[in-house]
């Protein structure tokens, strides 16, 4: 395959910043959740955009900040272990704020490996134009970029401009992964992922946050795709909560999960969601450890 080019492109920043929404954007599949609550991704995740000569895998990972329990730590470890073995990191920010000192240390330690640098100025379609301008001259003076490009990753403007500028940092080679995938996670891994994205979405800050989901079994020999999923949930407390009045909370959570699941296995889906305490569980290693959330 001559001319073909692939690599690894990091996708770095804060919580929050929309580093999930661009990597779909990139990939044109939903292959990350993204919700509107901080510490949405939990792990890396590798997500493939495959052209025709072309494959660009993004790595996807956890917003860096300043953690208090363990799983935190896992986090952070998480997303700072992806610039170690990139050809291209992307540090996504939010237009029209300052600039942190998580960024600042993201742009000291992508310089001082010599990874090329693409500061994605994100959600531009939130802001004035002239916000932009500044912030791009502030961020200049932190260190060296290969690029600056503002960008909306909800309406995948300036997507394709950071995609040029990516293939230029990559050498010719072969693909890394079967090009048939875009992802690769699989799909019990998937359908857990979405599970919380709807938890993430439906309730409000301490809940989602001391939630996780392990798909228990998968039955695929029937035309109906049968799932038993369990919410683990860290405090009694919570545990009423997520099942609702009458059921009516987890039911919600069920159906919405159900319409994506079965859109990623195109099947039927039958759905049947469990809530458990793991009290703490977010600082217990062994749990982090079955829960998938260790290296
Ligand atoms: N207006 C606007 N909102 C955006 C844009 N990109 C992302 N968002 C929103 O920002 C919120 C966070 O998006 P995510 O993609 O989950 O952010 P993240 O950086 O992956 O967050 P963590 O996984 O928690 O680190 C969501 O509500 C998105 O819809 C954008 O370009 N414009
Ligand atoms: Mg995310």
């Amino acid at each position: 395959m001559s001319n073909f080019r692939s690599g690894f492109a990091a996708i770095v920043g804060r919580p929050n910043v929309g580093k999930s929404t661009l990597t779909n954007a990139f990939i044109g599949e939903k292959a990350a959740i993204v919700s509107n609550k901080p510490q949405t991704t939990r792990t890396n995740l590798a997500a493939i955009d495959n052209g025709e000569n072309y494959q660009i895998v993004f790595v996807d990972t956890p917003g860096m900040h300043t953690p208090r329990t363990k799983l935190g730590e896992y986090m952070n470890t998480s997303a700072g272990s992806s610039l170690s073995d990139v050809d291209v990191a992307i540090l996504v920010v939010e237009a029209g704020r300052e600039i942190y000192d998580l960024e600042k240390n993201i742009i000291k330690n992508a310089n001082s490996k010599k990874i090329p640098l693409i500061l994605a100025i994100n959600k531009a379609d939130t802001v004035e134009k002239d916000i932009i301008l500044p912030q791009i001259q502030a961020f200049s003076e932190e260190g060296e970029f290969a690029a600056i490009i503002p960008i909306s990753a909800l309406k995948k403007d300036g997507v394709d401009a950071i995609r040029e500028e990516i293939l230029k940092h990559f050498d010719e080679g072969e693909p890394f992964y079967d090009t048939e995938i875009y992802a690769d996670s699989t799909v019990r891994e998937m359908s857990a992922e979405i599970i919380r994205e709807k938890i993430l979405r439906l309730f409000d800050r301490e809940i989602p946050h001391g939630t996780a989901v392990e798909i228990e079994s998968m039955d695929e020999s029937e035309d109906v795709t049968k799932i038993k999923a369990v919410i683990y949930c860290e405090k009694e407390s919570h545990k009423p909560i997520i099942i609702g009045k009458r059921g009516e909370a987890i039911k919600r959570i069920g159906s919405y999960a159900r319409k994506d699941i079965e859109k990623l296995l195109d099947t039927q889906v039958y759905l049947e969601l469990w809530v458990k305490v793991r009290e703490d569980w977010r600082n217990k290693g062994s749990i982090l450890k079955e829960l998938g959330y260790t290296k």
